[in-house]
């Protein structure tokens, strides 16, 4: 595994995209930029693509302030752009993971570090859980191959591992934190110093008023709904923050949108793996999620919540799917132990 190896699976005379998930957050951004402007330097022309709406605006002032090329493709002029005779890398994510629209190009690469969903059959494939950053895998590409990163791409590498490590403040993160003291001593700090200075959004202030309001704790785990239309942003910021309340250890907050409800979910028990327990308990109403041990996301559509009248018997329900995950979790690593 290497550029080089990476390189070698892209046919030259086929259209090349990067693809991001959605919405993409600054580790996925920064490792798809960092990623292009190698392939670039093999003389190659990527297209990084991506779907939905960014609104976080520390993301958007990371955008802006670099004047990266990103290109939506839910709009009217680019919804055609990828073919199927395209060729697509997937990076922060893989294919056919709900938070990544599926295109008709051909998936021929991945780069990624959360856990293998299941097998994908890329021409190059290289995805490393142990990793806290896919931003810190770009980086090992980019040494091993000697391509020597600019003040601007170290920052950005070094704002993407931050976001995703929670400012490197795991043990389990010390291969991050020696590439990030790599970096940090080469990047242009300054591109970075104005972002997230106005960061807090008025519908920050209502949905944590909501969500606080709604707040169900039973057994160690938090369950929330945060009102309608919440960014999946503001869900996430706001998993994080209930995980930290005393006497909880697993967190549920969802939102209502279009089409049904979106979840956030965070846990801080290692054998309760918030991917697989979003998984397994979405999927019982026709859902979908996944994610990491300790953060995951996920959807149930609309119909799963159709026989109910209100809000509230809708969290019951919730609460109930997950329980039930949570005791088959259990279930699961009793049975490995008597196994062993
Ligand atoms: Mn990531």
């Amino acid at each position: 595994m290497g550029f080089a190896e990476l390189v070698g699976v892209i046919d030259k005379t086929r259209g090349l995209y990067i693809q991001m998930h959605r919405p993409p957050d600054p580790d996925c951004i920064a490792s798809a930029v960092v990623l292009s402007d190698m392939l670039k330097s093999k003389g190659l022309q990527p297209e990084i693509v991506y779907t939905g709406v960014i609104r976080k605006p520390e993301t958007v002032e990371l955008i802006e302030s670099l004047g990266v090329r990103l290109v939506r493709l839910d709009t009217e002029t680019n919804k055609k752009l990828v073919t199927s005779d395209d060729q697509i890398i997937v990076v922060d994510c893989q294919k056919e993971n709900s938070n990544v629209t599926h295109l008709p190009g051909e998936y021929i690469a991945c780069i990624d570090h959360h856990p293998e969903l299941n097998d994908k059959d890329y021409s190059y494939e290289d995805i490393r859980p142990e990793f806290g950053a896919c931003s810190s895998m770009i980086y090992e590409y980019a040494a091993g191959a000697g391509y020597e990163l600019s003040p601007v791409q170290s920052a950005l590498l070094v704002y993407g591992i931050r976001i995703d490590t929670d400012d490197l403040s795991r043990r389990k993160y010390l291969r991050d934190i020696d590439i990030f003291c790599a970096l940090y001593k080469t990047a242009n700090l300054e591109i970075l110093s104005n972002i997230g200075r106005n960061s807090i959004r008025p519908e920050d202030i209502s949905t944590t008023i909501m969500a606080y309001d709604n707040l169900t704790i039973i057994n160690n785990v938090a369950y929330s709904f945060a009102g309608d239309d919440k960014a999946k942003e503001s869900l996430a910021e706001l998993a994080d923050r209930l995980i930290s309340l005393a006497d909880v250890s697993f967190v549920v907050v969802y939102s209502k949108c279009f089409n049904g409800y979106n979840f956030s979910i965070r846990s801080q028990i290692s054998t309760l793996h918030a991917g697989k327990i979003a998984k397994q308990a979405f999927a019982k109403v026709g859902g979908d999620g996944g994610g990491h041990t300790s953060m995951a996301g996920g959807l149930i559509p609309k119909v799963a919540f159709m026989d109910l009248s209100n809000e509230k018997s809708v969290m019951e329900r919730v609460i109930t799917l997950i329980e039930d995950a949570i005791n088959n979790a259990d279930i699961d690593d009793h049975q490995k132990e008597q196994s062993v």
